[in-house]
């Protein structure tokens, strides 16, 4: 049988599905650099360039295995736009008796590969994404019947599948979630390992100047770029991640600094959701520096939850209930994203100082991402859809299954409670307690009113006040939604016009 296998930008593995049973004699397997996957949003020319240089190295790989590749390149004719149609013109002029291809990342692309069938005249099939923990219908039958998807049973359900940090039937170190051992602001004078760069070899030098020909004028330096491109390379920055950053990691993974976008973190995200790493090898190395003393329990339990707790959480979310998922807007909010997001000026230097990060390195951190550019949006009112196509487009580590869960459901609390059980609402006062950010701001965090105090601070009554209605029956808020019952009509008053100045000045 004569195998077509096509491999997408983000199945960079070699025990992918569509892989499994190649035929080295007759099959082929085929790469497309197509310019819609480029454009659907504006992303940063580093994600751009890291995803087609991983893909060309790993199509090297392949050929050097022995395996028929067909490699199309963006700058070449056969690159015809999109998926389809690119692979439409591939086959037109071949001998394929079928075509092979694991399910993808997006739902979109899902759709386009249920018309491959009709628009290549070949048998399709579509094979499930066995890189995960658990598959799309173990979740949507975990999830059945449930009236409130906890993250925290479906970790812990996980934990004794897997055996990981189990002792017997008991968790290592006695305690399921070390989640509060996770929140010490980072002191200045500690020294933090960064994460392993990479200097660009002659395939990532011809594809940044790919990129910055095809992709001119988006927001995002493509240079220096320094993430790994192999997956031998991503080894080694995990490694890395194992000996200077793990043991660290637990006591500062919510902490915040100016001009520190990595702190202890692994920025291993992008090599992960490519495929470049396995997750059970990264939750296997971290369970075995747990087991050698190299790393606490903290550490150790933070990194995995992150990998086998909420990265498998949110892509059963996201196919348990796409597309409507992406529709929701719990709170109705419908402003444009503020031009500060895509580095405009801001006075707010928590929120210049992520975007400024995110420019530079198409990465930052869950908190900041969460705590600062999730939390300003959700107070202002923005469009969690605006903010999701934002999101997905800067980080080079976002493809919409892991992404859009994290911005409708964790960030803006659009899913209405599916993903979190409250909206991650906070002033200025929790920023200031994890980050060095209020010092360097021109607001005054210990302020609550007028035009010097944190804007945090009124914007949250006043999301509060707003929504008064929405959140009244929810018991996690009851203590702020009772203090809001006490505040005087004068200072009620006070927050409208806050916000409501503030607002206007972002419009
Ligand atoms: C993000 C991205 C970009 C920018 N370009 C390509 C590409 O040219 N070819 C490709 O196969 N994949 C690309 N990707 C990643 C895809 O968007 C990703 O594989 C799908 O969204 C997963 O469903």
């Amino acid at each position: 049988m004569n195998t077509l296998r096509v491999i997408l930008g983000d199945q960079l593995s070699p025990d992918v599905s569509a892989l499994s049973d190649i035929d080295r004699a007759t099959d082929t397997v085929l790469f497309m650099e197509v310019r819609e996957e480029g454009e659907y949003v504006p992303h940063h020319p580093k994600k751009i360039i890291f995803i087609l240089s991983a893909m060309r190295h790993f199509a090297a790989e392949l050929r050097e295995d022995g395996c028929r590749v067909e490699y199309i390149a963006l700058d070449s004719p056969a690159s015809a736009g999109g998926f389809s149609a690119t692979l439409a013109g591939f086959v037109a002029d071949q001998t394929f008796d079928r075509i092979v291809v694991t399910e993808p990342g997006e739902h979109r692309v899902a759709q386009g590969i249920a018309g491959w069938e009709s628009v290549t005249g070949l048998p399709v099939e579509v094979r499930e994404d066995d890189r995960f923990f658990v598959s799309r219908d173990d979740f949507a039958q975990w999830a059945e019947g449930r009236k409130q998807l906890l993250l925290e049973n479906f970790y812990r359900l996980l934990r004794r599948r897997t055996g990981y940090l189990m002792n017997g039937r008991d968790p290592a170190g006695g305690k399921w979630n070390y989640d509060k051992e996770n929140r010490k602001p980072a002191a200045s004078g500690l020294d933090f390992p960064g994460p392993q760069r990479f200097a660009p070899d002659a395939i990532t030098r011809d594809v940044i100047d790919l990129v910055r020909r095809e992709f001119p004028e988006r927001f995002g330096e493509p240079e220096p770029f320094w993430f790994a491109v192999t997956r031998a390379d991503a080894e080694r920055a995990f490694a890395h991640f194992l000996e200077q950053g793990l043991a660290r990691y637990g006591d500062y993974q919510d902490a915040m600094r100016t001009g520190e976008p990595f702190l202890f973190h692994s920025v291993i995200s992008p090599y992960l959701n490519a495929g470049l790493l396995d997750p059970r090898q990264l939750c296997d190395a971290a369970q075995a520096a747990y087991r050698d003393g190299a790393a606490p329990i903290n550490a150790v339990e933070g990194f995995i939850r992150q990998i086998l707790g909420w990265r498998e959480f949110v892509r059963g979310v996201y196919w348990r209930f796409m597309p409507e998922y992406g529709k929701r807007n719990f709170f109705d909010a419908d402003r444009p994203l503020p031009a500060a997001y895509w580095g405009g000026e801001t006075d707010l230097h928590c929120l210049g100082e992520v975007v400024r990060q995110t420019r530079e390195e198409a990465y930052s951190h869950h908190i900041q991402r969460l705590m600062v550019t999730g939390n300003f949006a959700l107070l202002a009112g923005v469009s969690p859809q605006a903010l999701h196509e934002w999101y997905l487009a800067v980080y080079a580590d976002a493809y919409e299954w892991v992404e859009l869960p994290n911005t409708i459901g964790m960030a803006t609390f659009a899913d209405g409670g599916v993903v979190g059980t409250k909206p991650y609402a906070a002033g200025g006062a929790y920023i200031n307690k994890m980050s060095d950010f209020c010092r360097h701001c021109r607001y005054d965090v210990k302020q609550k009113q007028g035009e010097d105090a944190c804007p945090l601070n009124y914007l949250y009554w006043d999301f509060l006040l707003r929504h008064r209605e929405r959140l009244r029956d929810n018991h996690r808020l009851a203590l702020p939604m009772r203090q809001l019952e006490r505040f005087e009509d004068e200072k009620l008053e006070q927050i409208r016009a806050d916000a409501r100045r503030f607002l206007a000045s972002l419009d």
